[in-house]
């Protein structure tokens, strides 16, 4: 684990979260078109199901989307996004223990996420919708600042970058900075390099072995690798063979000083993380 953050607890709301070892952020798709679980979690019984069966298998984290960001992606409406998300919010934040992320970019799912529960904001856009970094501030729950080239549905069209490692930590030094100017307090700030968004292959391995670059800026990492295009066109495999590649994935990002990996397969990425936590720390 890097250094910096050592000892450091995530402030999210009446679910206070120790970074003493590496936690695992359950994927909660709640949109019709997700990438990877075809809307299967709609309904609001089946999300209910689905977060208490990865709290079960060792989730720390639940983080809830009804937004896809997937390659190709369209947005989502304000009122649509409001009725996917907020009824599942409100319905895990009263029966899970584990704190709820809200993934969105949008300040007013931002305030009635953290209304209905949630103690976190996931914003894949880094607080760069107007209104976002207020609300993040009056919020006060942690923040994770993303990084991300273009926008979901064109992203992947031709990603580029003079130096992706330093391009990226760059945009994430002064997305800080705007965070703490508009009144975010650095203990609620994460950050992510954004792996798949609007990145090449290369890209995406530069990013994975220098993760510890982006540990260095001091603040905890949070990484999401699973089952994406980085691990399927590396092996030739669709979506539903990826397990073995995610979790290996997830596991160096460990090593190399990520703090939270956000994973669809929660059981295999606990065990994995703990293994590359024990071997980063001996
Ligand atoms: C992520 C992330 C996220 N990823 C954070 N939030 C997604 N903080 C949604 C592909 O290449 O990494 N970090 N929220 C999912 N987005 C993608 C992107 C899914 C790319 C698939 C791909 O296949």
């Amino acid at each position: 684990m890097a250094a910096p953050v050592d000892g450091a607890v995530l402030p999210c709301g009446d679910r206070p979260l120790p970074l003493d070892r590496p936690r695992v952020m359950g994927v909660l798709n709640v949109t019709p078109d997700s990438f990877s679980d075809g809307g299967q979690f709609l309904d609001l019984e089946r999300a209910r199901s689905h977060a208490r069966a990865m709290v079960a298998a060792g989730a720390d984290i639940i983080d809830i989307g009804g937004e896809s960001s997937r390659p190709g992606a369209d947005p989502v409406p304000l009122d649509a996004e409001l009725a996917r998300v907020i009824p599942v919010v409100e319905a895990l934040a009263a029966e899970v223990e584990a704190p709820i992320s809200v993934d969105t970019c949008k300040p007013e799912v931002m305030r009635a996420a953290v209304a209905a529960g949630a103690g976190m904001i996931n914003d894949i856009q880094a607080l760069q919708a107007p209104g976002a970094p207020a609300a993040a501030a009056a919020l006060g729950v942690p923040v994770c600042l993303m990084h991300m080239q273009g926008r979901p549905r064109t992203m992947q069209e031709a990603p580029a970058y003079d130096d992706v490692v330093a391009d990226v930590t760059g945009f994430l030094e002064e997305r800080v900075a705007a965070a703490e100017a508009a009144g975010v307090p650095r203990e609620c700030l994460l950050l992510d390099p954004g792996f798949g968004f609007g990145k090449t292959l290369a890209h995406n391995y530069a990013l994975l072995s220098r993760l510890d670059r982006v540990a260095a800026l001091g603040l905890p990492v949070l990484v999401g690798m699973s089952r994406k295009s980085m691990i399927g066109e590396l092996l030739d495999r669709p979506v539903t063979e990826r397990l073995a590649g995610s979790v290996a994935a997830a596991a160096v990002a460990v090593f190399q000083g990520a703090h939270i990996v956000r994973a669809h397969d929660v059981a295999a990425t606990a065990d994995a993380v703990r293994v590359a936590a024990a071997a980063a720390s001996a």
